[in-house]
């Protein structure tokens, strides 16, 4: 317990108590340090669980500067690769890519969470900053006053936490979401009738990011390193990563690509295989009393775009510049005006990630309508500098608010 102010037994005194040490609860304690704001962070799970998690691979251009400024670079530069943008290919039409740099003069950089989770602990532990791992029971107390606590168990003990605010990065179903009244704040949710069933094959990738929509539904090239590839198929909601060998994802991906790409697709056994169900949630205000939400916690949307993580570097960016100002100068604008500025950016993530999921995923019980809305959507970007542009632009992101 290095760092922590233990007042008397078990009771530790921070400033802003973080719960979940994903990238959303971790970066966040470190952009606080960089302010010498101090926070204690709490997870459920172990260290190496959360770092062997397997999830996003793509960072917006000012997602990875952000990064870059909070000192992750040189690590970032050792894995990572920049990419123009993603391609996009679709049985019987002409392929289309989405140029990111032609149209934004931005880069997207593949980098995968699980060497960006990495690094962030390799940096939490370096500073001797305060982590409890495996904590149990995490209880939110007084939220709405000026006194919150928090209260877990931890290594077989009960402890509490007393602090000036607490950070909710613990994710779509943690406490955070569940410590605030309903009446409170409004929930916005769709659900998608398919999941993605990813594998990881140590194979070299396609050059390119490349999804691909065919009529049995959506596959997924991505890339982690040189020899190290990740490919998702759309599978029917409530399938199980039991119900599919290797062969059986093999066989469903390569027919989905077009032959003059599935035959540059070197298959291999998995290495990992996980299965996600999509679906969008955005919970408003994203503040209760002195709780606030960040990362998926706050909103999940689906992986089309590649945009949670992004959501969740962007969110704790705005929250920590939040806290330093309310810290250093006792100013409360930033924190008052938290939610505003980072829906802004999550509805707009929402709003590309759906349209992507539309016209890349095929509904099991789809009607001809929407049908010819997706091949008209795809013609018109085919054919439309203007459309071709404008995707772009909501593919690279949104500008961060300074
Ligand atoms: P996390 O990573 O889920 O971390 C939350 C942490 O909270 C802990 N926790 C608790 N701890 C203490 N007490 C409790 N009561 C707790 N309850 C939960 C959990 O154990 C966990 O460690 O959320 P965070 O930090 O907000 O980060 C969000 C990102 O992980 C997520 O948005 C992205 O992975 C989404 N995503 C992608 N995002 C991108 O920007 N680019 C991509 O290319 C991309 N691809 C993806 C994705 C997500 C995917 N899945 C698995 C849905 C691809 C997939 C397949
Ligand atoms: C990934 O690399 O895992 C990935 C890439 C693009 C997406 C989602 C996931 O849209």
């Amino acid at each position: 317990m290095k760092a922590m102010k233990l007042i008397k037994d078990n009771v530790i005194r921070t400033q802003v108590a973080i719960v979940g040490a994903g990238p959303a609860g971790m970066l966040l304690a470190h952009i606080l340090r960089s302010h010498g704001i101090d926070s204690v962070v709490m997870e459920r799970r172990t260290a190496e669980h959360v770092q062997s998690r397997i999830r996003a691979g793509v960072l917006e251009h000012d997602t990875s500067n952000l990064l870059r400024e909070y000192g992750f670079g040189p690590k970032m530069d050792q894995i990572g690769k920049p990419k123009n943008g993603t391609m996009i290919v679709w049985e019987s039409e002409e392929d289309h890519f989405i140029d990111v740099h032609k149209w934004t003069g931005k880069r997207m950089f593949a980098y995968g969470q699980t060497y960006l989770t990495k690094a962030l602990y390799e940096a939490h532990m370096a500073s001797g900053a305060p982590l409890l791992e495996s904590v149990s029971d995490v209880t939110l107390n007084d939220i709405a006053s000026e006194r919150p606590y928090v209260t877990a168990c931890h290594e077989g003990r009960s402890i509490r936490i007393d602090c000036d605010f607490i950070a909710g990065c613990d994710g779509a179903r943690g406490i955070c979401v569940q410590s605030i009244p309903s009446n409170y704040q409004r929930v916005f949710e769709k659900q998608y009738p398919f999941s993605w069933l990813g594998i990881m094959v140590e194979r070299p990738p396609l050059e390119e990011f490349t999804y691909c929509f065919h009529n049995s539904g959506f596959a997924l090239a991505a890339q982690r390193t040189p020899t190290l590839s990740r490919y998702y198929i759309q599978v029917p909601a409530g399938n199980r990563v039991e119900d599919w060998s290797d062969q059986r994802f093999w066989d469903v991906l390569l027919n989905r690509f077009p032959l003059r790409i599935s035959r540059k697709i070197q298959t291999g056994p998995s290495i990992e295989k996980s299965i996600a169900p999509l679906r969008s949630i955005v919970r408003e205000p994203l503040r209760y009393g002195r709780l606030f939400l960040a990362g998926d916690s706050a909103h999940i949307v689906p992986p089309t775009g590649a945009k949670g993580l992004n959501l969740a570097i962007s969110d704790v960016h705005y929250l920590g510049t939040a806290f330093s100002d309310y810290f250093k100068r006792g100013s409360t604008s930033g924190i008052d005006r938290y939610s505003e500025i980072a829906l802004r950016r999550i509805w707009a993530a929402q709003s590309l990630s759906t349209r992507l999921t539309m016209l890349l995923h095929r509904c099991p019980d789809e009607d001809p309508f929407e049908s010819k809305l997706r091949q008209a959507y795809y013609t018109l970007l085919l054919s439309d500098e203007t459309a071709q542009s404008a995707l772009a632009h909501e593919y690279a992101g949104p500008p961060l608010v300074k």
